[in-house]
């Protein structure tokens, strides 16, 4: 179970992938960063994870935020003009429940979404617009898991951001403090934060929420090498990693791992590295963690928030959290 760098000295890490694969590789457990997934056949994957039946967690959210979104809209909005602020490119129809919310109140509303990806955003942007005319679409290009920067808005304005579609339980609990304290540093008192957190539940629901039968998450899970093997010119054979999702009840988390059916070698020329797996060792891919009621608003507390209100559906399996900036 070795792994041989081949020529150390030869090695240039010089993108953001080669060095987190390296590093993910070299390490024991061996782990890749779950951002990794979403290139454009990721995304169209992850896509599909959202409408099959076992993946509860975006038609729960969307049902919460359909049932609530004129009230979160008043309620961020008070007496001023809401801006609305998403941490993404648009979380799809759920976005647009809360921007048709705003504009109804107030006719025009602005849209900004920030995200890494240009792309997304002209995606976004055109689909918004097209489809919501009292809707401007104001896109930001930056990394949000880095730096957040937000143009300061009049008097009369008030920010809602939105952080939805469970996004924060990809992040490590300190990563998600650093996050919202982030967040917390780039509005003002008494702007509003919306927060969708999935919550802790029977095992068995959650078992099927990661392994779906149809195989859509196995593909998604396994989508990542296929990736190496594209943009690191590495030699994986994604058939031969068994997707494992399991629930690890003392962290609070799904996690997905990529295990190795046999005995193999994988050489990455990209990153000038050959990697060894024995039978049965994983690569750690994803951890996804659920929140214990009232967990995510202790965590709004503790980056600067108060939190308002928090909206669940019947099951109790999802939360939508609204926090104001204090
Ligand atoms: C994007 N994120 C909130 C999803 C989740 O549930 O953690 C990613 C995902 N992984 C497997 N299925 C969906």
């Amino acid at each position: 179970m070795t792994t041989i760098p081949v020529s150390p000295a030869k090695i240039h890490i010089s993108d953001k992938i080669a060095s987190a694969v390296y590093e993910g590789l070299m390490s024991r457990p061996r782990w890749l960063p779950s951002w990794l997934f979403y290139d454009a056949a990721g995304s169209r994957l992850f896509d599909e994870i959202t409408r099959i039946s076992e993946y509860y967690v975006t038609r729960t959210e969307r049902k919460i935020l359909a049932e609530h979104c004129a009230e979160i809209v008043e309620r961020a909005a008070g007496d001023n003009v809401l801006r609305i602020v998403e941490l993404g490119a648009g979380s799809a129809d759920k976005t647009r429940l809360l921007l048709t919310a705003a504009a109804d109140r107030q006719n025009t509303v602005f849209y900004e979404p920030v995200d890494v990806s240009a792309s997304a955003l002209v995606e976004a942007q055109l689909r918004i617009e097209d489809e919501l005319p009292g809707v401007i679409v104001c896109p930001r290009v930056q990394d949000y898991t880095q730096d957040l920067e937000l143009d300061s808005t009049l008097p009369s304005e008030r920010r809602l951001l939105l952080y939805i579609g469970s996004s924060i339980g990809n992040f490590e609990p300190g990563d998600s403090l650093m996050l919202l304290e982030r967040v917390r540093a780039a509005v003002e008192p008494g702007d509003c934060f919306l927060l969708g957190v999935d919550l802790v539940k029977a095992e068995p629901v959650l078992q099927a929420a990661y392994d779906d039968a149809g195989g859509v998450t196995a593909a998604f899970n396994r989508n990542v090498l296929v990736r190496l093997n594209r943009e690191l010119d590495a030699d994986f054979d994604p058939a031969t990693f068994a997707h494992r999702a399991e629930w690890n009840p003392a962290e609070s988390r799904m996690e997905m791992h990529l295990v190795s059916a046999k005995k193999q070698e994988v050489w990455l020329p990209g990153i000038d590295l050959r990697v060894k797996f024995e039978v049965g060792e994983s690569i750690h891919t994803e951890n996804s963690y659920k929140y214990k009621p009232g967990a995510a608003e202790a965590l709004l507390e503790k980056a600067g928030f108060a939190p308002e209100q928090t909206w669940t559906d019947e099951q109790g399996w999802f939360a939508v959290v609204l926090a104001r900036a204090v």
